[in-house]
């Protein structure tokens, strides 16, 4: 229990709550209800360490990271706040004494989903280590008024549904009307002479006002709140215009639809970019205010903007955020008078920039046309920085086009973002060992050439305060009575489990656990889906965002494949085993979403088949977000991470799996490699071509994959039932899409572009080794066992204290409340 709380007073603050917001007593209400009186319950206890651990950042002076990033995925904030006052126990009593049952309350809160998948995810985990840590940190991103769409299965088709999350009010944010800032679009650039020299300014331009809505992030029992920033956008009144715009009514209405339409909604697309105009107002409406404030904060406590870096350091979270770079630029010359030197200085000290990705339809170039008329004074700071940058490279390769070509920041009528970001920042860091390998040796070669000093590695986590805490309570307790519970907050001490993995005891009761949270994940199932499943099958799941990369067509194909053999022998002996899907596809990626219906075409077939004797289920859970996320986690016996080798940076959903015991099945892909060092190759199962293997064939081509159509007959009987209606009777062309995606050449692309039929064999070879290795319990038990065990590293508590030391020069702040 945690020092300050009180049990009473909480009660009489629900109670309070419920009366002051609902005009309603606890017996009137409805979980809904309880849940917001709950929520604002726990704020008010929060508030006081928000407000003191803010005291301590101005009186220290601390140098505050800012984390800029388009997508905060936060998952539901009630059950991890309740955990990190450390006073779970209580609430949940004095709940019952209210005659509430805490898990229904949680339920009660919409997901804030601010954010598509991994890179959204990784974000909100990495705040909740920031806060734990007591760095000072800030989060800064969008309120999207539409969060991630809502995915309903009708027909087997994805339905996209909005995403109203804000309908009933979100208890835990505040709105900070005194920080809101104008953000400028459009017009035209003047130049005046001012002392001397020139002085730019922007004219003619249509603005938003900027409002921020701050929400809590509550360190884990240390009493530190750090804040999550999220910008709304609000038309600003007209009776602030300039004089010369004053009565002009329809740059008025304009500036109301602009407001409107800005925050509207996210962007549905991961790992591609689509070069939508509002989604570059979206970016440039954030990181202007997040970047402006920023200045002023510092400007309040110190004198000489000078020195602006040694107090600020921003971490672009990959390129969308990328226009801080020349919206500091333009502070810093425009408003701070500064020389450029003296501004491109403090502006390369102060920026860092990850990249997640190495896709090529996922890097950010925008035509020169619209950049430049959308933001037309960051244009041409732009264009003053890509013409200075473009001389070193001619002073460093002389007379190399070639250079140039690849590393200009404008060049063939495009701004570059990454090549901006490279440039104006002073830290390039991929998100796992082997694709930050491939971003200097491949992607990005020609700038670590030119400036390896400012590439590094940062090996994503994940929080397991959220993904074992609060997700898997059962197995939470089980390791905090076999080896006490510190790590909650040091996790590579969960390795003290390795020794209970030998104990057949430990192993039963590790299993038992697995059991139980089969059963949770069943019922959920049986009430969002009405799909029975066996919680003592062995549950083999596949839940991320749906991409071809990702290969979950490997995975239905290889379930078409086995139910063949079983429907050719009935008798087949093997472990009854309930495959599990969940993705969301982009709204406008077609083959994503046909790969949807497979999968939900396939598991109609295959779980009406009595023949089959209910040896596999195939199971496509609905709308897949953090919060059932953190259920099927628990669950899961294997672990699939099949992604074509050198096309998932990193993946952190296998950190949650192995962290959970489960076994993983993948490529060596991404942080695969490293999961597979920790645990040992024995406890798990690697198959497919090596990243180097993938690149040999993209570079130098020699891949066919109807070779193997042909000479496969296994195969072939599978891509045929793609065609001929096995699977879709009413509309046997249905799936032809899919089909031809593996055996024809489209335009420019190769057949089977992520080498599905390759890899198939080993695949397939893999999952028979699995049904062997599922046998003999004890044996999976201790493998299980040991995947937990061996997690240490994949906590993003490491991962924050590699980025301070080496970016981000963080210190540690102490909160101590005072006695109330
Ligand atoms: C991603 C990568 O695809 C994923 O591998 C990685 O784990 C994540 C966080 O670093 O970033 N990049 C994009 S874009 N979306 C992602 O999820």
């Amino acid at each position: 229990m945690s020092m300050g709380f009180d049990k009473e007073i909480f009660k009489k603050s629900v109670l309070f709550n419920m009366k002051n917001v609902f005009r309603k007593t606890v017996d009137e209400a409805t979980p809904e209800q309880m849940y917001q009186a709950v929520a604002y319950a726990v704020k008010d206890v929060i508030i006081d360490e928000w407000i003191a651990t803010h005291k301590a950042y101005e009186d220290q002076d601390v140098k505050t990271l800012y984390y800029l990033s388009m997508e905060f995925l936060m998952g539901r904030a009630l059950g991890n706040n309740i955990i990190s006052i450390m006073a779970q126990p209580e609430v949940k009593e004095v709940l019952e004494e209210l005659g509430f049952d805490l898990n229904t309350i949680e339920d009660q809160e919409p997901d804030p989903a601010l954010g598509n998948g991994g890179l959204g995810r990784l974000a909100a985990c990495f705040l909740d280590s920031l806060a734990t840590l007591g760095y000072p940190a800030y989060g800064c991103g969008i309120r999207y008024r539409y969060g991630m769409f809502k995915q309903k299965i009708e027909g087997g088709f994805q339905v996209e549904v909005p995403d109203d999350w804000l309908k009933n009010g979100y208890p835990f944010e505040l709105r900070r009307a005194e920080y809101a800032t104008e953000v400028k679009f459009g017009g035209y650039v003047n130049t005046i002479r001012e002392n001397g020299r020139e002085r730019f300014i922007q004219e003619g331009y249509q603005s938003v006002l900027a409002v921020p809505y701050d929400m809590p992030i509550v360190g884990y029992g240390n009493n530190v709140v750090n804040t999550l920033r999220i910008w709304d956008a609000q038309a600003i009144n007209t009776f602030s215009l300039d004089s010369f715009d004053r009565g002009d009514y329809q740059k008025a209405v304009e500036q109301e639809n602009l407001a409107k339409t800005i925050v509207e909604v996210l962007y549905p697309n991961d790992n591609h970019y689509a070069g939508k105009e509002l989604r570059l107002k979206q970016q440039y409406f954030f990181i202007s205010a997040s970047v402006q404030r920023a200045v002023m904060k510092y400007m309040e406590k110190h004198e000489d903007i000078h020195k602006f870096f040694e107090k600020t350091v921003f971490q672009l979270n990959d390129t969308h955020p990328t226009v801080a770079v020349p919206e500091l630029m333009r502070i810093l010359l425009d408003d701070y008078s500064l020389s450029w030197d003296e501004a491109w200085e403090i502006t390369t000290k102060t920026c860092a920039y990850t990249n997640h990705t190495i896709m090529s339809e996922a890097l950010e170039k925008w035509p020169i046309e619209l950049f430049s008329r959308l933001l037309p004074r960051i244009y041409q700071i732009v264009e003053e920085i890509n013409r200075r940058f473009q001389q070193k490279i001619m002073e460093m390769y002389p007379g190399s086009q070639e250079k140039l070509r690849k590393m200009s920041i404008v060049y063939d009528g495009q701004v570059r973002m990454a090549n901006l970001a490279i440039v104006g920042g002073f830290s390039v860091n991929g998100v796992a060992r082997l694709h930050t390998e491939i971003l200097k040796n491949q992607e990005l070669k020609d700038f670590y050439q030119m400036m390896p000093e400012k590439f590094n590695n940062k090996t994503n986590g994940i929080t397991q305060r959220r993904f074992l805490l609060h997700g898997n309570p059962l197995l939470a307790e089980w390791v905090t009575r076999k080896i006490g519970n510190d790590w909650i907050t040091n996790l590579p001490h969960i390795h003290r489990l390795a020794i209970y993995a030998d104990d057949p005891r430990c192993r039963q009761e590790f299993m038992d656990i697995k059991y139980q949270n089969k059963v949770r994940l069943a019922k959920y199932i049986k009430e969002h889906n009405g799909i029975e499943v066996d919680p003592r099958s062995m549950f083999d799941v596949q839940v991320k965002r749906l991409h071809e990369y990702k290969r979950q067509l490997m995975n239905i194909l290889h379930v078409m494949y086995l139910y063949n053999q079983l429907k050719d022998n009935p008798n087949l002996d093997m472990v009854p085993r309930t495959f599990l899907f969940g993705a969301k596809a982009a709204a406008g990626y077609e083959r994503a979403k046909l790969t949807i219906k497979l999968i939900n075409a396939v598991a109609d077939v295959i779980n009406n088949d009595r023949s089959i004797g209910g040896k596999i289920k195939v199971v496509f859970i609905e709308d897949y977000k953090v919060s059932n996320a953190e259920i099927i986690f628990a669950t899961a016996d294997v672990s699939e991470q099949i992604s074509t080798a050198s096309k998932e940076a990193s993946g952190t959903g296998n950190m949650k799996f192995m962290l959970n015991g489960a076994l993983t099945l993948g490529t060596m892909d991404g942080a695969n490699v490293e999961i597979v060092e920790e645990v040992g190759a024995e406890n798990a199962f690697i198959f497919g071509m090596s990243s180097d293997e993938v690149i040999r064939y993209e570079n130098e081509g020699g891949y066919n994959p109807m070779e193997i159509f042909n000479n496969n007959y296994e195969i072939r009987r599978v891509l045929m039932q793609l065609i001929n209606g096995y699977y879709s009777p009413q509309n046997p062309e249905l799936f032809r899409d899919i089909y031809n995606s593996l055996l024809n050449t489209q335009s420019s692309d190769r057949a089977d572009t992520y080498f599905i039929l390759k890899d198939f064999p080993s695949y397939a070879e893999a999952q028979r080794r699995i049904d062997q290795a599922y046998r003999d319990e004890a044996w999976w038990a201790k493998a299980a066992i040991l995947n937990v065990a061996n997690s240490g590293k994949f906590t993003s508590d490491r991962t924050i204290e590699e980025y301070v030391k080496d970016i981000w020069h963080l210190e540690k702040v102490k909160v101590e409340l005072e006695e109330a």
